[in-house]
C-alpha cells in the first residue's frame, strides 16, 4: 500500500467543507490507490457538527480512507499534512467594513501560517479558499517561516469556470471546449476574466464571439458578481461549486497542464507582468507535474487587459497596506 497523503482541512464542518471532504476521501483528487489521512480542524463551536460530519466520513466506509482526525488545535491539525486547504474564515456581516474583515480574517491566517510552518510535512502545499483569500493567503505565507513561498496558492478556480461556462453558453459549445482562461488578480469584484486569449476550440474566443460589446460589459460583471447571484438564488453562498474548484485546483496543481493550455490560481507574484513581486495574485499557470509550476509567459496583455489588471491589482496592494501589521517584516 502507498504511504497515506495527508490533507488538512479547516473550516471542515462549514458547506464547502462538507461538499469537499467526501470527495478527497472517495480517491477523487489523489487518484484510486492513494490512501488518504484527514485532519480536520475547526473552531471549538464547530466540533459538535464536524463531529456528524466525521460519523458520516465512517458511514461511507471508504476504501482509501486510512484515519480521520477531528480537532480545534492547529498544532494537530497540521501534523504531517502534505496539503492543507483553509476554507475557514468569518464571513463578513451587515456592517462590517472590508477592512474589518480584512483584519479578523488575518489574525486567524497568522496562527494557521505559524502552526503549518511547526508540524507541516516538508512538501506542503497550502490552499487557500476562505475570503478574502488572496490576502489570507499572503498572510499565511509571511508567517510560515521556512516553507518556500511557492507552496501557497489561492483560489480563482471557482471564477475561471464560471467564466468558462459563460463563454460556453454564448457560444453555443460544450464548456470542455474553453481553454486558456486567465482570472487575473484578486478573487472579488475586481477580478479579470481575460477573453482575449481564451480560446474556444482552439480559436480565439473574440473570433467565435464577435459581439465585443458583450464581452467587455456583461460577460465580465457576470463572472464578477456570479457570487453575489448565487447567494440571490440559494440564499447561501457557493458551496459544491467552490469545492469543486478547489478540487480542480490541487488536480492541476500535481498534475501536468495540458500542452499550450494553463489554469488559474494565485501565486506569490515574482514581478511577471509588472505585477508587484510578493502579493498574491491570481495569472496563468503551468504545473509540470512534479510538484513545480510555472508563471506562463508572453501572454499578450493588451491596453483594455492592461487597465483591468491594474484596477485589481491596486486593490490587492490595498488589502496588503491593510494587513501589514500581520506581515513579520
Ligand atoms: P461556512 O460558514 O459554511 O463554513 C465555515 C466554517 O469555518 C464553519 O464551520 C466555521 O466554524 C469554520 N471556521 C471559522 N473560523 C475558523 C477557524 N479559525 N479555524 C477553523 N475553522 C473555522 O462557510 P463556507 O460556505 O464553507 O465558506 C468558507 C469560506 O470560503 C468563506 O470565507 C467564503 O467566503 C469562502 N469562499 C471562497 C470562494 C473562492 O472562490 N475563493 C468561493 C466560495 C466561498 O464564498
Amino acid at each position: 500500500m502507498k504511504t497515506p497523503i495527508t490533507v488538512s482541512i479547516t473550516g471542515a464542518a462549514g458547506q464547502i467543507g462538507y461538499a469537499l471532504l467526501f470527495r478527497i476521501a472517495s480517491g477523487f483528487v489523489f487518484g484510486p490507490d492513494q490512501p488518504v489521512n484527514l485532519r480536520l480542524i475547526e473552531i471549538e463551536p464547530g466540533l459538535p457538527a464536524l463531529n456528524g460530519v466525521m460519523m458520516e466520513l465512517d458511514d461511507c466506509a471508504f476504501p482509501l480512507l486510512n484515519e480521520v482526525i477531528g480537532t480545534a488545535d492547529l498544532d494537530e491539525g497540521f501534523k504531517d499534512a502534505n496539503w492543507c486547504l483553509l476554507v475557514g474564515s468569518v464571513p463578513r456581516k451587515a456592517g462590517m467594513e472590508r477592512a474589518d474583515l480584512l483584519g479578523i480574517n488575518g489574525k486567524i491566517f497568522t496562527g494557521q501560517g505559524q502552526a503549518i510552518a511547526r508540524n507541516a510535512a516538508k512538501d506542503v502545499r497550502v490552499l487557500v479558499v476562505g475570503n478574502p483569500c488572496n490576502t489570507n493567503a499572503l498572510i499565511a505565507m509571511n508567517n510560515a517561516a521556512g516553507v518556500p513561498a511557492d507552496r501557497f496558492f489561492a483560489m480563482t478556480r471557482l471564477d475561471e469556470n464560471r467564466a468558462k461556462s459563460q463563454l460556453a453558453r454564448k457560444a453555443g459549445v460544450h464548456q470542455s471546449k474553453v481553454t486558456n482562461l486567465c482570472i487575473w488578480g484578486n478573487h472579488s469584484a475586481t477580478q479579470y476574466p481575460d477573453f482575449t486569449n481564451a480560446r474556444i476550440d482552439g480559436r480565439p474566443v473574440t473570433e467565435v464571439i464577435t459581439d465585443r460589446e458583450w464581452l467587455e460589459g456583461e460577460f465580465i460583471t457576470t463572472v464578477q458578481q456570479r457570487g453575489a447571484a448565487v447567494i440571490k438564488a440559494r440564499g447561501l453562498s457557493s458551496a459544491a461549486s467552490a469545492a469543486n474548484a478547489a478540487l480542480d485546483t490541487v488536480k492541476s496543481l500535481i498534475t501536468p497542464t495540458p500542452e499550450g493550455d494553463w489554469h488559474s490560481v494565485a501565486v506569490c507574484s515574482d514581478g511577471s507582468y509588472g505585477i508587484e513581486k510578493g502579493i498574491m495574485a491570481s495569472m496563468p499557470i503551468r504545473t509540470r507535474g512534479d510538484g513545480t509550476w510555472e508563471v506562463v509567459q508572453g501572454v499578450p496583455v493588451n491596453d483594455f487587459s492592461q487597465g483591468r489588471i491594474d484596477l485589481t491589482i491596486a486593490e490587492l496592494l490595498e488589502e496588503r497596506e491593510a494587513v501589514k501589521d500581520l506581515i513579520p517584516a
